[in-house]
């Protein structure tokens, strides 16, 4: 056998390994997560409500939510469970543009994603505004499959994907940080794949 140098057996660290946070892998596929059972939202009975706290601010029906400006976003995502996939591509509602059509900037620190079939996450109002978020209305160019979420998804691509709620009907300011349906179950508050912050007791 050949007597190797010390670095030999070590690939130098490339680009791709740069875009995998720590503990990650990469997938091409893409993988379905879900609680429980795919809700199935008819398009036309599919509203999306902005709140804060118990008091609605404004709600859409799919043709006004869709007259909302449309923007691209094709970004990395991390999910908890080990997956990275690279370069997803989606169009749809800046969070920005949702609070700048009710005409308000954000009340609260804080908000809770709900989805049709009663998931919630918390998510920070600074890590979905300035173009950090958006309601995702198309992957791919098509509209979302219902298992990765359609109608509509909440998409945080900075965070873990727990935090991009799928089959999304609002978002609610909140007060407080309120831990969302995984994070009241052991996962991270924040989320961050970057500080591997996957589970409470991470720093
Ligand atoms: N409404 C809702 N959103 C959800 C979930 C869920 O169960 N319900 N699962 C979360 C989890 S844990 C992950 S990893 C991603 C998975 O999204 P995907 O199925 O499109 O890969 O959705 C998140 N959003
Ligand atoms: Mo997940």
């Amino acid at each position: 056998m050949a007597t190797r140098g010390f670095f030999s057996s070590r690939k130098p660290p490339t680009e791709t390994d740069a875009r995998i946070p720590p503990g990650q892998y990469l997938e091409q596929g893409f993988p379905v997560l879900s609680a429980g059972p795919t809700p199935r939202v008819r398009t036309k009975d599919w509203s999306f409500t902005l709140k804060h706290g118990p008091r609605p601010i404004k709600k859409w029906n799919w043709a006004e939510f869709n007259a909302l400006p449309l923007t691209k976003m094709t970004r990395d995502i991390h999910c908890v469970t080990a997956w990275t996939k690279f370069d997803t591509a989606w169009q749809g509602v800046l969070v920005d543009d949702i609070l700048a059509d009710a005409g308000i900037e954000a009340p609260t620190g804080f908000l809770l994603a709900h989805g049709y079939d009663g998931y919630t996450t918390n998510v920070p109002a600074k890590d979905l505004t300035t173009g950090k978020a958006m309601v995702a209305l198309l992957h791919d160019g098509k509209p979302i499959t219902p298992d990765h979420g359609g109608p509509a998804r909440l998409l945080v691509p900075h965070l873990y994907f727990w935090k991009s709620a799928k089959w999304l009907n609002g978002l609610q300011f909140t007060e407080r940080d309120e831990p969302g349906f995984w994070e009241l179950r052991g996962y991270h508050i924040y989320g961050d794949p970057w500080r591997e912050q996957r589970y409470t007791s991470d720093p």
